[in-house]
């Protein structure tokens, strides 16, 4: 056994330059595990509360508070306390804190201080942190979601979308599958060159450059595709992210697609979903309707689940109460996992586990303002999720997630 011996904390800075926290866990054995928490631009309204000061100092985006919170109340109740009970951490974290949300003490600091403590239990156990969370049972590397087009909130450009994602469904490894993202993104980057377009990034790494429509990029991508030397709809396949809850208005019951000057209802908006899926090879589209819109999920689920894959973000939250309704209204057929829109460890795993109870697939995801944390990818091997999304393959944060799984996949096969 080993004890929690001290807990640290500290405000750091995340891939766009704001402070998150990066908590340290020191175990009486010696062991430390380090964590450090992501922060989302387009954030679901039903995701537990990030604590900021909203003081002058960092535009009011300091985390001094949640600091404080892990030194002056969550460190001293952790001390003495097995590190390998996880279950029992996490629970405390969330009694602790005492609100549906994770409002009190800040889901940034409970979630740095779970992560922490989960890392210096695996350094403990002598064992990679995959193999500490997912113990002998795990054995598939997941399908990498490449965003190399960022629009929306992640982007200056006119792209309603926020994500156009390649996808290598059809490569075998996952190194040939990080590579063919790799060769297809410095393709797509020439070709844009070429055109005359701008190949200034977005926060994921992806392009930024502005287009006639949100369906230009798919073309681009198709383009890139083939030119890279992959086959398009057999190798390769596209993903969205629409993040349709930053272009809806609820009073009104639209989708505004500003680059198109298309105010649509969710009808009209699946109708042109479908539109891209008969002329693209597009398998997964996320968030195609807002958090709120239930309805509209009800009927682009019917519509196109048995074509394709329908990931709940926003609407799910990685919360296992909002995932339950989704079921019984037969809502979306996959979910996106993020961490941080819950706060601990336990409460994802019960998430993950929960959805592929009921079939629905599982997207292990970063968040757009990341860290040189790369739990994520650990997370993904560790609970055969089968799918990750970490952003375009540059830029050192993502980058982080995608090496750890060359790693991993070295270790495991
Ligand atoms: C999303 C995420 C990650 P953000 O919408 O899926 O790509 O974006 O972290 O800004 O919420
Ligand atoms: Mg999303």
């Amino acid at each position: 056994m080993s004890k929690i011996k001290d807990i640290k904390a500290r405000e750091i800075l995340d891939s766009r330059g704001f402070p998150t926290i990066e908590v340290e866990c020191y175990l009486t054995t010696g062991e430390i595990g380090r964590a450090s928490v992501p922060a989302g631009a387009s954030k679901g309204k039903y995701e537990a509360l990030e604590l900021r000061d909203n003081e002058k100092r960092y535009f009011g985006r300091g985390v001094k508070r949640a600091i404080k919170n892990i030194e002056e109340i969550i460190k001293k109740e952790l001390i003495g306390l097995d590190v390998l009970n996880q279950k029992k951490i996490d629970n405390l974290l969330i009694e602790l804190d005492g609100t549906e949300n994770k409002s009190n003490l800040g889901a940034n600091a409970i979630l740095g201080v779970s992560l922490a403590c989960a890392k210096a239990a695996s350094a403990f156990c002598r064992l990679p942190l995959y193999r500490y969370l997912g113990g002998i049972n795990t054995f598939i590397m997941p399908i990498p979601y490449f965003n190399v087009i960022n629009g929306g909130l992640h982007a200056g450009n006119n792209l309603d979308i926020q994500e156009y994602m390649i996808v290598p469904l059809g490569i075998e490894t996952f190194k040939e599958r990080l590579r063919a993202g790799v060769e297809i993104f410095h393709t797509l980057k020439n070709i844009l060159k070429k055109e005359g377009k701008s190949i200034g990034i977005g926060d994921e790494g992806g392009f930024a450059c502005d287009f006639e429509s949100n369906e230009e990029p798919l073309k681009y991508l198709v383009k890139a595709i083939e030119e890279a030397g992959y086959e398009s709809g057999k190798e390769i396949f596209l993903a969205i992210d629409a993040a349709a809850s930053n272009f809806y208005y609820p009073e009104e019951e639209v989708y505004l697609l500003k680059l198109e000057e298309k105010k649509l209802t969710n009808e009209e908006l699946i109708n042109y979903y479908e539109n891209w899926i008969n002329n693209y090879p597009i398998i997964s589209i996320e968030d195609g309707l807002a958090e709120e819109d239930w309805n509209g999920w009800q009927k682009l689920t019917q519509r196109l689940k048995e074509k394709i894959q329908l990931i709940g973000d926003d609407i799910f939250v990685t919360n296992i109460e909002r995932l339950k309704k989704g079921i019984e209204k037969k809502v979306a057929n996959g979910i996106l996992i993020k961490p941080n829109q819950i706060g601990t460890i336990t409460e994802t795993i019960e998430c993950i586990n929960f959805a592929k109870e009921n079939n629905y697939k599982v997207m292990i995801s970063h968040r757009s303002g990341e860290t040189e944390d790369s739990f994520i990818a650990d997370l993904a091997v560790a609970t055969n999720a089968g799918q990750i999304k970490a952003g375009a393959p540059q830029r050192g944060e993502r980058i982080i997630k995608y090496n750890q799984l060359l790693r991993i996949e070295e270790e495991i096969f």
